[in-house]
């Protein structure tokens, strides 16, 4: 904009006005296997409370006035000091600890083309707003704090680059989720940073899964982009002896063909390499078959009747916040199936695409959500499509992974008309792109009625229940009332309840934030829970304490306490043995 070098501004709408429109879902590039190069590693970095980098266009980087004379700035990219990316700010440095708002991070990096036609910028995910600025020119602005997203910087590359990219992580009420939630608001670019290198055509998206109902037929769904919107596809499974081909028309093709794999399960997490080929271009991907499906009250898994024996865990690590590390992953994911889980909600947003890959790998059901979490701003349409986009990116990315089974739409919500609206929207849209999975929302007990009762249930798949008999709702007594008041018509799963034990602390059965006390109400839970014969599956809450600003009582000191392990995972509460227990006595 340039009209306000020291960013004066008297337009308190600049972000609107200068810095958008928003990069969407529409300009994600299927890239899950695909080779990128890095530009992870230490960046520039400098806290920018108030928001001069976007005020001022310190992006501009203008050095002189119209008659050549210097002009003093007030930023120096290159002096600023270093941090890692990926990381969350808060686990760099104790000054970053409660830091929230805009921080400014910059990165140089040659660039020489190889042939290709198109460069994309991805992030994996930085939270919440991303501004992101190369070259001394705005070139896109992403909302949303857990999903990746890609822009074409083709024609913005140079032999020697400048990056900037402007994380803020205000909380807000119009956001997704809104400005209070029961987990800490990490800051910071905390997953990867990536260029892919595109031929002039290229395939954009696809997805293939069993057909509907069969275990002999599968459906190929494919968008390509470029140049040439009308050749030939080749699909190639070759533990199958499988090769298909298909015309495209206009970049689409769906095709249906004949193919019998042995089935994905989380005992036989068989998965087999597809090599999907067109143009010059070629994706090649390790892809499980699968069907899960809900009749009646059951869920099924290919054909069989299945329990979820499931914990629910958040994304953190007491060393690395929200940029969880692979090892990481696999321990948790260890640590479930210790417990004898063959089941993770990963609550309450966008987890790593890792995730997802590994437990493809490893053998364990998802449930994944977007963080439509308590008192949305459910009247506001840039909030519902705000939304809505989270969910877009979310499913574009994991599409392909068996593992995932169920999309939540959100997470204890009010039951009012704004929000039926609102979220029943989001369980229609996710049906229609992804017939292949199951929708569900994790819903609040009807207190009043003590039964299962949200409007909401009409558009879901499974009722996700989450209930606090024994801790909020101290007279446990009560969740047999519940549970024996309710007639849900749909399998429901329990997606919550616990209570608050600090690691190590000990007492009588009356002692609040004990093990003792925590492994009772677990005891209890299971004992009532494991009797209801229309609950298919629980998820505890939850695998490790987490950090919360929210929990400030002698126990918690800034962690909600329920998880069944401590939050470094050194130690298992006692009622993870009853969990064990509980699961390895289920059919
Ligand atoms: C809930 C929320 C979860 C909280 C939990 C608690 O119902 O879904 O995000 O952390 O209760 O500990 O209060």
């Amino acid at each position: 904009k340039g009209e306000n070098h020291i960013g004066a501004l008297h337009d308190e709408d600049y972000k609107e006005k200068y810095f958008e429109p928003l990069i969407d879902h529409n300009s994600m590039v299927y890239d899950v296997s695909r080779e990128k190069e890095s530009l992870n590693g230490r960046w520039n970095f400098q806290i920018d409370q108030y928001d001069t980098f976007l005020r001022a266009d310190w992006y501009s980087n203008k050095k002189e006035d119209e008659t050549g004379l210097e002009l003093p700035l007030d930023h120096d990219f290159e002096q600023w000091e270093e941090i890692n990316v990926p990381a969350c700010w808060n686990t760099e440095s104790d000054k970053y600890l409660y830091y929230e708002g805009p921080a400014v991070y910059h990165k140089s990096f040659k660039y020489s083309n190889y042939g290709e036609d198109k460069v994309f910028l991805k992030l994996g995910a930085a939270n919440y707003d991303s501004y992101i600025f190369l070259n001394q020119k705005f070139v896109g602005h992403h909302q949303g704090g857990s999903t990746p997203f890609m822009l074409d910087i083709t024609e913005n590359l140079a032999k020697e680059n400048s990056l900037q990219i402007v994380a803020d992580n205000t909380r807000r009420r119009e956001a997704v989720p809104t400005k209070n939630t029961d987990w800490f608001n990490y800051g910071g670019i905390y997953r990867d940073v990536e260029l892919l290198r595109l031929p002039e055509t290229y395939i954009k998206d696809f997805s293939l899964a069993l057909a509907e109902a069969s275990y002999q037929k599968m459906d190929l769904n494919l968008e390509v982009a470029g140049k040439e919107l009308n050749g030939e596809a080749i699909l190639k499974i070759p533990e199958l002896d499988l090769e298909v081909k298909t015309k495209l028309e206009n970049g689409m093709a769906e095709l249906s063909f004949a193919a019998e794999p042995e089935l994905w399960s989380p005992d036989n997490p068989k998965l087999y390499q597809v090599i999907l080929t067109y143009a010059g271009d070629q994706i090649e991907e390790k892809i499980g078959f699968r069907q899960i499906k809900v009749e009646g009250r059951d869920i099924y898994l290919n054909g069989e009747k299945i329990f979820l024996k499931g914990i629910a865990a958040h994304e953190e690590s007491v060393a690395n916040g929200k940029a969880v590390t692979e090892a990481e992953v696999i321990e948790n994911i260890k640590l479930a199936k210790e417990m004898n889980c063959n089941y993770i909600r990963l609550a309450h947003y966008p987890h790593s695409y890792k995730v997802a890959q590994i437990a493809d790998e490893m053998g364990v059901m998802l449930w994944e959500e977007i963080p439509v979490y308590w008192a949305i701003d459910f009247k506001n349409q840039r909030t519902y499509n705000d939304a809505e986009n989270q969910l877009l990116e979310l499913i574009k990315r994991d599409i392909n992974r068996a593992s995932v089974i169920i999309w939540s739409v959100g997470n204890e919500n009010e039951d009012t008309d704004a929000r039926l609206n609102f979220m029943s929207g989001l369980a229609k849209k996710a049906k229609e792109i992804d017939p292949t999975r199951l929708v569900s929302a994790a819903c609040l007990v009807d207190e009043k009625n003590n039964r299962i009762s949200d409007r909401l249930t009409d558009y879901l798949d499974i009722i996700g229940q989450n209930e606090y008999y024994g801790w909020y709702i101290p007279d446990i007594s009560k969740l047999i009332d519940c549970m024996e008041n309710s007639k849900p018509d749909k399998p429901v799963v329990i997606t919550e309840f616990g209570a608050g034990a600090l690691s190590g602390e000990r007492g009588t059965k009356d002692d609040l934030f004990t093990e003792d006390y925590q492994l009772q109400v677990y005891q209890k839970q299971t004992e009532v829970l494991g009797n209801i014969e229309y609950i298919k599956g629980l998820s505890p809450w939850i695998l490790f304490d987490f950090r919360c600003p929210r929990r400030t009582n002698k126990y918690q000191k800034g962690y909600n306490r329920k998880g069944l392990l401590s939050a470094d995972k050194n130690h298992k509460k006692m009622a993870f043995y009853e969990m064990q227990r509980f699961y390895s006595e289920i059919e």
